[in-house]
């Protein structure tokens, strides 16, 4: 059995559009923009042979992949890896790696923890650190946002939300970026980020432990549902294991793309100020626009279509969410940012049983950052280029530098 990059290696059906691009290109991951519009171009799905994978991104057809948890699977992985082939490089998640009937209940766990009444009571921590990293920017003036903004916030307030006695904030955005590149192939972004993993890997299980976390926390709250049962204690480790994948570098890169498509459009920037009732609106417009989670996929557990398009089992298919959420035939103008385009089924959350289930604590991270800065901060303007760091399933930047000019 041929094998690529962990899967088997698969042979596409006779009239499948073929293309012979690597998606994991450091300049297409850089840019995406040329690259997903010629692969909707070029019909669906597109067999990539680099990879042996098939690739969707098309709105309509990569939504559709992505939430039909029956035929397309998560518990094979969502990278390049097929686990039921080989062992993947950490215990599988027990919420992202995982289907129903499984997933049910860790989800349930995951989704009370993660509530919109839980979130609400960190309105004020949000709040308060929100304030006093735009205060000290605004004394700055001109910064490198990615590092002195985008990665100070999430790394102030997510391991106090989840109640770490101890946090290590290059651990933390260094683990996420292991992770998130493990969902792509074995290539030089990957091992590169692979270099401390013993390091960083042994510290996060660590902080997973019951005894590493405060008694009114998120992981507190996790923990309990083990005492009552619903979970064992090994697996509420493993859910705290996930808030520590999921929820650092996803909120440092919203943080970082929402100031880059301000700073990019000040017309944009001038309305968001002059109504607040679109900080919401504003981060869905970042997230359509951007797409931080740029690429996520499936396994066929079965022998099923896409596009009427025969598809084996084990066939590995990247959902390019990024492509998906540029499609003109869903959004008009999708080349441009609006604040108040409300563009609703937008894929940066993903989309079905799989929805990013942090989604509550997202939300108020990013419309605490914007509500200070649209009080506190009268324009927000580019000082230099702003450069894009490339990961497999990422779209960050690396680099901001950006002028903030106070009211
Ligand atoms: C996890 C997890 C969940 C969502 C995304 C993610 C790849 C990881 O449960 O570990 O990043």
């Amino acid at each position: 059995m041929g094998m690529v990059e962990g899967h088997r290696r698969i042979t596409p059906p006779d009239g499948m559009p073929v293309w012979d691009v690597d998606p994991y290109d450091p300049g297409i991951l850089q840019n995406p923009l040329s690259y997903y519009s010629e692969l909707r171009s070029k019909g669906e799905p597109v067999y990539l042979p680099r990879y042996s994978v098939l690739a969707v991104g098309r709105y309509e057809t990569t939504q559709k992949v992505f939430s039909d948890h029956e035929n397309f699977v998560s518990s094979r992985g969502v990278g390049l890896n097929d686990f039921k082939l080989e062992k993947p490089w950490r215990k599988p998640s027990i919420i992202l790696e995982v289907d129903p009937p499984e997933h049910t209940r860790t989800r349930k766990v995951m989704a009370r923890a993660l509530s919109q009444k839980v979130v609400k009571g960190f309105a004020e921590l949000f709040r308060d650190t929100a304030e006093r990293i735009v205060d000290s920017v605004l004394e700055k003036g001109t910064i490198e946002a990615v590092s002195e903004f985008a990665e100070v916030f999430p790394t102030t307030v997510f391991p106090k939300a989840v109640g770490m006695h101890d946090s290590n904030a290059r651990y933390l955005v260094d683990y996420g970026a292991m992770v998130f590149n493990a969902v792509g192939p074995d290539n030089e972004i990957r091992r590169r980020s692979m270099e401390k993993e013993t390091e960083i890997v042994a510290w996060i299980n660590g902080a997973c432990a019951r005894d590493r976390l405060s008694e009114d926390g998120l992981g507190a709250r996790i923990y309990a549902d083990a005492d009552a049962g619903e979970i064992t204690h090994d697996e509420a480790s493993m859910l705290v294991r996930s808030f520590l994948s999921a929820g650092v570098d996803t909120t440092v890169t919203g943080i970082g793309s929402a100031l880059w498509c301000l700073s990019q459009n000040p017309g944009e920037w001038e309305r968001l100020k002059a109504d607040p009732s679109l900080l919401r609106p504003a981060f869905d417009e970042v997230l359509r626009y951007t797409s931080p989670v740029h690429t996520f996929g499936r396994t066929a557990g079965r022998d099923t279509e896409i596009a009427g398009f025969p598809v084996e089992e084990g066939t590995k298919i990247l959902c390019v969410l990024g492509a998906a959420n540029m499609d003109p035939d869903k959004w008009e103008d999708p080349q441009s940012f609006r604040v108040d385009r409300r563009p609703r089924g937008h894929l940066g959350f993903g989309a079905g049983i799989h929805g990013c289930v942090g989604q509550n604590i997202a939300r108020g991270e990013l419309e605490a950052v914007l509500k200070v800065l649209i009080e506190k901060v009268d324009r927000i303007e580019p000082a230099g280029e702003a450069v894009w760091r490339p990961n497999n399933s990422i779209h960050a930047l690396d680099t901001l530098p950006i002028t903030f000019i106070p009211n």
